[in-house]
């Protein structure tokens, strides 16, 4: 027996059982006991399955190493030879200074046949799988809960209850290729789960829980497996995928992570998030790099022209002064089929490098969408090179998904010209047409099951590789959104990631007309589904790349309501990714354009989901700021019930000290006072609708409440001097920004001037008064 501690876990690890135990420090018992790892290949046309117990003349080794991106840590190593040659190495690292468990498992075949590799399980643990045991704190309370991650951008990602179903397609087999990872168990029933790349075990009654997880997707897509009925259980393996190991080579799995945390405090997943961020080399973007501009596709489509991005340019260009986008991205649709990237749509007839050239004149920034690794089964390219197209072990076509009105393939991006090809496309776009943002979409397809023409390659390693050559294609000076790409491969690789499922001008999914059989299908374009990834992905933000929560529509003619427009505002501005508009600008009224205007500029800021765990979709955000006016927390609010709904607010349900507040809220105005130790009546929820509140610790003299410019209501402020009797403070916003800032102040004001002019000031309720200004200038009050 063997052991090994950090500041977070002491580990025990029993070579004569193969076994290990895991005690997170301040738990009153280890949460795995008797956890196993074990390994599945086949060799000579028979399967084998070893557990590390049964390895003959296995050493052990103990000792401090350094790791350029863990730092300092203790590793423990347990290593044998097989009597089929194949050498297993389990290491278990403990970092001094990162409050995780590490292990990996590295295999050497040192025989002298091919070893087909199917499974490498780095986690066993619970009575029903392996005997072993595993536990969460507080068993009185227990209120078990699974945070499952969905494999790409659009997998709905969610934290079941041990009651509730996981949301799967039923779209069968058309959609399975896009949205299921070979290898992740798809289960239906309550009570069993499943997730990719990593999890996390909750118990909401104890407020703790464990995340699992791999530190990268470069060797296997790694899948998860999570029982929540009487006895809980877990199991987390990286997929071989059936990719040999020649004698004499070498394969080793990503590491795997366990990390235990408090449920409640301000980001309870970062030791992980920050860990799998140095692991893939990410450069932590800042809040200069959030985009926001305007997108074509979800007003659109395919029908997208020339004309129209000129006319949307336009408006871009012309209302910079009040907007502030930067970004003209061009959607699918200008290429004349899916696969043929250098022939264009006759709605394109010059292509795209003069639409480039002019919206950088403007001095905006040209996007383009592309599909690099998918392919039309109607494109030229699958008609010239049928030999690039990824196929079975019997030589049939893999299906990419039901897409564009036909069966899609993919690249196999293991032969050399296929990928060569697809890094032409992207070089091209960035170099030649001049694209220095591109999003790069449908990238899941460079990652399917297939007969490889490397058959030595796991299907993480081809896409990994295939997104390396794309991200040296592009070269770093461009910008790369991924979208339909599985997380984890991406990491390290793109400066923005889509996070969620399409959105859509209707809250449910429809097809044809109706939601009838689409409307429960999670992964498809509609509102709601892409809000629920903004929600539960928002973590990711800022530490993996800059999130994009998918477009912002606020065009009138939808099937949503105003308070479902005002809730993805909400959604999207409070979460702090990418702000993208997409719809078409030059019919937009005045009042829609308004709630694209208080967006901006993007606070790029992480906020708190604060009940990620607590219910499906989470409904609670907050956000603490700090500015001239002081410390405020801006919180949002969300009613998701097909119903109205009263809400009320207390401080301690939103984790803040019981005491008074004063209150605007942003999408109504309206001005409420929070007593100490009381709950605030915020009065009906429309279905889908939200609340968007700041809260100010009250105080004595003139205080600043917010504004109907900002969604912020505070980040406007770029100077504030108050005393009792006078308030002076500087607006820093586009200049056309028309608007008001309202204040609390103990006594009526006698006069009131911005920019030296004198205005009239409104009387909102008792000490609460609204001065109307512009963006940018310097109001005064006596
Ligand atoms: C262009 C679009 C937009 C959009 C992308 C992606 O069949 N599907 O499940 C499916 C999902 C998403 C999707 C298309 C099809 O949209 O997310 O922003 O760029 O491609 O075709």
């Amino acid at each position: 027996m063997l052991s090994l501690e950090n500041a977070a876990f002491t580990l025990t690890f029993r070579p004569e059982h193969g076994a290990f135990d895991l005690h997170p420090r301040g738990w009153e018992r280890p949460a795995f006991e008797g956890a196993r790892i074990n390994v599945r290949y086949r060799l000579g046309g028979q399967a084998f399955e070893r557990l590390a117990e049964r390895w003959p003349d296995a050493t052990l080794t103990q000792e401090t190493v350094y790791s350029p991106r863990h730092g300092r840590m203790e590793t423990l190593a347990f290593a044998g030879v097989d009597e089929d040659g194949l050498s297993l190495c389990v290491h278990f690292a403990l970092p001094a200074q990162h409050p995780l468990a590490l292990w990996k498992i590295r295999l050497e075949n040192e025989g002298s046949r091919p070893v087909l590799l199917d499974r490498i399980t780095l986690l066993e643990a619970g009575e029903a799988l392996n005997g072993g045991r595993l536990r969460l704190p507080g068993s009185g309370r227990a209120d078990p809960a699974w945070y499952s991650h969905g494999w790409q951008s659009w997998n709905w990602s969610a934290t079941y209850a041990a009651d509730l179903p996981s949301r799967r397609t039923r779209l069968g087999l058309l959609e399975a290729p896009m949205y299921i990872c070979d290898g992740t168990p798809q289960p239906s029933r309550p009570g069993h789960y499943s997730g990719d790349f990593f999890g996390a075990l909750v118990d909401r009654g104890a407020r703790r829980g464990l995340l699992a997880g791999f530190l990268a997707q470069q060797q296997h897509f790694g899948s998860l497996e999570a029982w929540l009925e009487d006895r809980l259980a877990l199991r987390a393996w990286a997929n071989g995928d059936g990719a040999r190991i020649d004698p004499g080579t070498v394969v080793e799995s990503d590491w795997f992570a366990v990390q235990a945390f408090d449920l409640d405090v301000p980001q309870p997943l970062d030791a992980y998030l920050d860990a799998a961020a140095r692991e893939n080399e990410v450069r932590p973007p800042s809040a200069r790099d959030v985009p926001a501009g305007w997108c074509s596709w979800y007003y659109y489509y395919q029908a997208v022209t020339e004309a129209a991005v000129q006319q949307n340019l336009a408006v871009v260009a012309q209302m910079r002064q009040r907007l502030a986008l930067d970004l003209v991205q061009i959607d699918d649709g200008f290429e004349a089929q899916v696969g043929d990237w250098f022939l264009f749509d006759p709605a394109f007839p010059r292509g795209v490098a003069p639409l480039a050239r002019e919206i950088k004149n403007q001095g905006l920034v040209p996007g383009l969408w592309l599909a690099p690794f998918i392919v039309h089964p109607g494109s030229k390219l699958a008609a010239q090179h049928p030999e690039w197209l990824l196929r079975d072990a019997r030589g049939r076509l893999v299906s990419s998904g039901f897409n564009w009105n036909a069966i899609t393939s993919a690249l196999d991006l293991t032969i050399p010209g296929a990928l060569e090809y697809a890094c032409a496309v992207v070089d091209h776009a960035a170099h030649d047409w001049g694209f220095p943002y591109l999003k790069l979409d449908f990238l899941y397809a460079g990652g399917l099951r297939g007969a490889y023409n490397d058959p030595c390659r796991s299907r993480a390693q081809v896409l990994r590789r295939g997104l390396e050559a794309l991200r040296a294609a592009a070269g770093a000076e461009t910008t790369l959104l991924g979208c339909g790409v599985p997380l984890g491969p991406a990491l390290g690789l793109f400066e923005a990631m889509r996070i969620g499922a399409d959105v859509a001008g209707s809250w449910q999914p429809r097809y044809l007309g109706t939601s009838l059989f689409f409307g429960a299908e999670p992964h498809m374009p509609a509102l709601r589904n892409a809000i629920q990834n903004t929600l539960t992905r928002a973590p990711m933000h800022g530490r993996w790349w800059v999130n994009d929560p998918d477009c912002l529509l606020v065009r009138p003619d939808t099937r949503l309501t105003l308070a479902e427009v005002q809730s993805l505002a909400t959604a999207i501005a409070m979460t702090g990714g990418s702000l993208l508009v997409s719809d078409d600008l030059p019919a937009l009224p005045e009042e829609r354009l308004r709630i694209v205007e208080v967006l901006l500029p993007a606070l790029g800021q992480r906020p708190r989901v604060l009940d990620l765990f607590d219910r499906e979709t989470p409904a609670r955000l907050r956000l603490d700021l700090e500015g001239p006016t002081g410390v405020w927390s801006l919180l949002a609010l969300f009613n998701w019930d097909d119903t109205p709904h009263t809400l009320e607010l207390c401080a301690a349900d939103v984790g803040l000290p019981d005491a008074a507040y004063r209150v605007r809220s942003f999408w109504d105005g309206r001005v409420l006072d929070l007593p100490a130790g009381a709950a605030l009546d915020l009065g009906v929820i429309a279905p889908h609708g939200c609340a968007l509140l700041a809260l100010r610790p009250a105080q004595p003299g003139p205080q600043y409440l917010g504004s109907d410019m900002h969604f912020s209501q505070g980040t406007e402020v770029a100077e504030w001097q108050a005393d009792s009797v006078s308030v002076r403070l500087a607006l820093s916003l586009p200049a056309a920004r028309q608007g008001y800032v309202v204040l609390w102040l103990p006594c009526a004001p006698r006069s009131a001037t911005f920019e030296g002019a004198a205005v009239a000031w409104r009387r909102e309720c008792p000490d609460v008064y609204a001065f109307p200004v512009h963006g940018q200038g310097v109001l005064q009050v006596w």
